[in-house]
């Protein structure tokens, strides 16, 4: 079935039928009354003439009889056709008539106008008039005696309203005709037009099912979008309906059928391994242990793709090419890392200065003061203008697929679309994102959300910073926000806001040698030189001020406080990695921390036991693993934190289904793992009372706590949160193109088109 828009050029075109009949049939009637008029004129003379052959013989006896001429005109006269008559004389003058003869018709008037052709004695002139009672028309036939002497000749005035009451006639049934013709052609055009389109479609619907090879050329575009949306709709549904874990090879298949093997771009900070000399002199490739490169490089893999990130290990620049790149992981070279090199002063300002003691501090609620220079925002905005420069030199197409990474970068998404109009590109803000209050501290909120808003789609943990920025979006800027479709738009571009909690990879890769629980508390227990029956709490963190650390110890003095049995038993080791050294705030802490675990190692400890064991530097995973496996308890506090993907590791390495997870309410994974014994981190009696709950809580309640987390993480696993981000993409882009395609389509056909 045609719906009305694919029927509105068939009907256009019945219209102008109809009209242009229309015109036809007026033309047609005008021209047909002319010729007709002529010939009914003919006609009438003609008439005359035949009756005037018989009546001759009449009229010269009676020509020199006024009353009997007048008898003879008068029953000529009853003839429906003929109105009156008379009869002249040869020198013009009037012999008889009828009664009714008009009176303005004189035989001088019309005496000129008669006479007789050579050889034929009956011609006879003929002139239209006009009478009151309407046309008329007037024939003059001569009279001529035997010897072919004119006598006069008589006059006959004709009534000529049967001709217009035939040409009236006439003109109705030619518009009625026309009128039929027209219609009849519009019908024939619409029935004709949808037989057309059906066998078009059926054809077409063919070809899409391969049972018709395409051989028409106008079919190939149509064909080719047509398969693509179908194609997009499949695996929309497949995706939909698929479950099952996500893998690494599930993802890596996901992304070949949805991005067909085209290369990702993956602008972050930090690169996903650094060169580093080593103590022999060699030169070693460090894979950080970040919850970022963790998440992204299996992307990385899948795509072949190129990672630019700021090049900071000390070999870096030893192993690079003359393009800055360098081909990775070692031994395997599947992904190409760019590296942007920035000057002292440029990290200075971009990295410490603006991003971690602006952005950072204004996005965590940790009553930390974010400081805002002029200085440091003009190097976060070269640094961001670089990375773009580094994006582009490595584009090999119009529309590649971009993923940025984090608050380093606020500024990137517009930057790039200004070049790339076409790209597909996705921010991830891995922090929380603050409320408009919060924004409207930072000079330059305006600019970060412009920037960000360059994004196909922007990219939270969870839909509460969705929503802070969009609240944010709606009071500082002009845009439109779309709250069904959680889009924002601007000058008719649109970017979605969604939120894509990040999770760790399942089964964690560096379960795979490590030894059982068992061992792995054994051994922690001899490192620590714990007694055998030790209760062992775990925290892992980065040295920073949102990570709650102080109130984490606080909790274990509360606990201890509250529970002296546990004084002797309960050691809480806390693995700290030092960060951002450069700034003040974060040396102070490392200072105050340092305080604390002494003060309270001080009130607790006793012989070599040691409440708290401060082990403050950067862990291989294997080890930060071994402490997971190794604790009864495992303690996140952070004070405001996006995700955190400690707890989730936490849980991906108790595969014997024990420990207890104590989590900080003010982090993204508090929202999914609820049978953690979830805390507010200020409430050292609460959170010290958790502690001791954990420490008590019967192996079956640990277990069937855990196997929940577990059953949760693996379903909700990094791998999942990379596809679903990168599908979503996918299909933004394909819908992206149709439309491309069809505009240019359009555009082009509408040059060729005068
Ligand atoms: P971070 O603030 O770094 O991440 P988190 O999510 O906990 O916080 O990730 C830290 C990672 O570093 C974990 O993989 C952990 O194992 C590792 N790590 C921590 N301390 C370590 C140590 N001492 N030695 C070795 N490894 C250590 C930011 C946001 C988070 C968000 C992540 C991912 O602040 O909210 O969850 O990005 O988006």
């Amino acid at each position: 079935m045609l719906n009305c828009g694919a029927m509105r050029p068939v009907i256009r075109f019945a219209v102008v039928l109809v009209v242009g009949l229309g015109l036809v049939a007026a033309f047609a009637s005008v021209l047909f009354n002319k010729t007709a008029h002529s010939w009914f004129e003919r006609d009438l003379a003609l008439r005359a003439e035949i009756a005037m052959r018989g009546g001759r013989q009449a009229f010269v006896e009676n020509w020199g009889s006024r009353a009997r001429l007048q008898a003879l005109l008068t029953e000529m006269s009853h003839d429906e056709r003929i109105l009156s008559a008379a009869a002249c004389s040869s020198d013009l003058r009037l012999v008889a008539r009828t009664e009714s003869f008009p009176s303005d018709l004189s035989c001088t008037r019309i005496g000129p106008k008669v006479h007789v052709g050579p050889g034929d004695r009956w011609a006879a002139s003929a002139e239209p008039t006009s009478l009151p009672g309407g046309d008329a028309f007037v024939s003059a036939i001569p009279v001529a005696d035997e010897e072919g002497h004119t006598l006069g000749f008589v006059v006959l005035v004709h009534d000529l309203s049967f001709i217009a009451r035939r040409e009236a006639r006439t003109r109705e049934f030619l518009f009625l005709m026309f009128g039929f013709l027209a219609l009849a052609g519009a019908a024939v055009t619409i029935i004709a037009a949808r037989l057309a389109a059906r066998s078009w479609s059926n054809q077409l619907r063919k070809m899409l099912r391969g049972e018709l090879e395409p051989q028409a050329q106008e079919f190939q575009p149509i064909l080719g979008d047509v398969r693509e949306l179908l194609e997009q709709l499949v695996s929309e549904k497949e995706s939909e309906t698929e479950t099952g874990t996500w893998t690494a090879d599930r993802l890596k298949q996901t992304l070949n059928r949805y991005l067909r093997g085209e290369r990702i771009m993956i602008v972050a900070n930090r690169e996903p391994y650094l060169h580093e000399h080593a103590a022999d002199g060699k030169i070693v490739a460090v894979h950080p242990a970040s919850g970022l490169v963790t998440a992204l490089e299996p992307i990385m893999r899948a795509c072949s793709g190129v990672w630019i990130g700021h090049g900071s290990g000390s070999a870096d620049r030893e192993v690079t090419d003359k393009d800055d790149r360098v081909r990775v992981p070692p031994g395997e070279e599947t992904y190409v890392i760019h590296r942007v090199w920035l000057s002292k002063q440029e990290e200075q300002g971009y990295y410490y200065g603006f991003s971690n003691e602006g952005l950072w501090p204004l996005c965590h609620n940790a009553h930390a003061r974010p400081i805002f220079r002029s200085d440091d925002w003009e190097r976060y905005k070269e640094v961001n203008a670089r990375f773009v420069d580094a994006v582009c030199a490595e584009v090999d197409r119009e529309d590649p697929v971009v993923l940025v990474q984090d608050y380093h970068f606020a500024l990137v998404p517009r930057l790039l679309r200004e070049r790339l109009p076409r790209a597909t590109i996705i921010m991830f803000w891995h922090i929380p994102w603050p409320n408009s209050e919060r924004l409207g501290i930072c000079p330059w909120g305006n600019e970060l959300l412009e920037g960000m808003l360059g994004a196909s789609i922007v990219g939270f943990h969870t839909r509460f910073d969705c929503n802070n920025f969009m609240d944010c979006v709606d009071r500082f800027l002009e845009a439109r926000i779309d709250r069904e479709q959680n889009a924002v738009i601007q000058q008719g571009r649109s970017t979605l806001v969604r939120p894509y909690p990040i999770s760790v990879e399942w089964p964690a890769q560096w379960l795979r040698d490590i030894p059982s629980v068992a061992d792995c508390r054994k051994a922690v227990v001899e490192e620590l030189g714990l007694p055998r029956d030790a209760l062992i709490g775990v925290g892992v963190d980065r040295l920073d001020y949102t990570k709650g650390v102080e109130e984490r110890f606080l909790a274990v003095e509360r606990l201890l406080e509250r529970h002296p049995a546990y004084r002797g038993r309960f050691t809480f080791v806390q693995l700290a990695a030092p960060s951002r050294t450069e700034i003040e705030r974060y040396k102070d802490l490392n200072d105050t921390v340092t305080r604390l675990a002494e003060r309270i190692n001080a009130r607790f400890g006793k012989d070599s036991y040691r409440p708290i064991v401060l082990l403050r530097s950067h862990h291989q995973p294997p080890t930060v693993f071994k402490y997971y496996r190794a604790a009864d308890v495992c303690y996140v506090s952070s004070l405001h934190d996006g995700m955190n993907l400690v707890a989730k590791e936490f849980v991906s390495a108790r595969d014997d289904e024990r420990g207890v997870l104590v989590l900080s309410q003010f982090t993204g994974a508090a929202r999914e793992l609820s049978e953690a014994l979830v805390v507010n981190p200020y409430d050292i009696d609460e959170s010290s009372a958790a502690l001791a709950a954990a420490l008590a809580m019967t192996p079956m309640e640990q277990r069937d706590r855990m196997r929940a987390m577990r059953a949760f993480v693996a379903e909700f696993n990094v791998y999942r949160w990379a596809g679903r981000m990168l599908v979503d993409a996918a299909r933004l882009r394909k819908r992206d193109r149709i439309s491309w395609r069809l505009t240019h389509h359009l555009a082009s056909a509408a040059v060729l088109r005068p």
